[in-house]
């Protein structure tokens, strides 16, 4: 393959880790650049990437947004390991419990940081972990890792996943609160660091958050 391929994006969120991780699974060659004016809401950046999101790609020239959108194109060019079925419906059903992530699971976290550091909001914080808990409840019953995803090896599905369930717990901590993982979850998340490329992006993630962290509380 001979594609040139810049990844825009910063350290702390999940979805640029999702993106990183599939790059670094395939072992795919990139450089990565946090956007230009150091910040997604620049003009600079914007005028690069009108969507204004990280993780953006520029691919040969051309820019892609959206983490989702990058890794199926990703997956699309580049061959092993192959992070998707074959099979239609299996292939969708993945994409399903991706989508869950994207549109339930993420949103929730998301209400949580700007709680962090603000004491005086943990009734605000308790209801946005019962926001949480009640799509990781669903989680529950909606996955079946075997060990992973979509069986023996690992699948973009898990690729989303992988810091989110993570951060989760990190961010929950520093308010003295902690999301419901079952069992189920909680082996899947052991597989999923116990993989060694996955561990190496979430470690980079929960330093990168807990960095983060700090200047909050601080
Ligand atoms: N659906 C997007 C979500 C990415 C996202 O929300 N990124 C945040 C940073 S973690 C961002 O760029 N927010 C600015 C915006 O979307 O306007 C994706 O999968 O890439």
């Amino acid at each position: 393959m001979s594609e040139s391929i810049t990844l825009y994006a910063v350290p702390e969120s999940t979805y640029c880790a999702r993106v990183r991780l599939v790059l670094e699974l395939k072992s795919i060659e990139y450089t990565e650049e946090r956007p230009a004016g150091g910040s997604y809401k620049s003009e600079d950046y914007r005028r690069l990437v009108p969507a204004g999101s990280v993780p953006a790609i520029n691919i040969n020239g051309r820019i892609l947004h959206d983490s989702d959108a990058i890794v199926e194109l990703l997956e699309d060019l580049f061959g092993e390991p192959k992070l998707r079925p074959a099979d239609p419906l299996d292939r969708a059903i993945l994409k399903s419990i991706t989508r869950f992530h994207d549109t339930r699971l993420e949103p929730a976290l998301r209400t949580l940081f700007p709680l962090v550091g603000h004491s005086e909001k943990f009734e605000d914080a308790k209801a946005s972990i019962e926001m949480m808990n009640e799509h990781l409840d669903r989680l529950d019953v909606l996955v079946n890792p075997r060990p992973y995803l979509g069986g023996e090896t690992l699948s973009l599905a898990d690729c989303a996943y992988a810091t989110t369930l993570f951060m989760m717990e990190d961010i929950a901590n520093t308010m003295s609160l902690s999301p419901r993982v079952s069992q189920k979850i909680s082996g899947w998340r052991n597989t999923l660091y116990a993989t060694d490329v996955v561990r190496q992006i979430i470690d980079q993630n929960r330093a990168a958050i807990a960095a983060w962290i700090t200047t909050k509380l601080n």
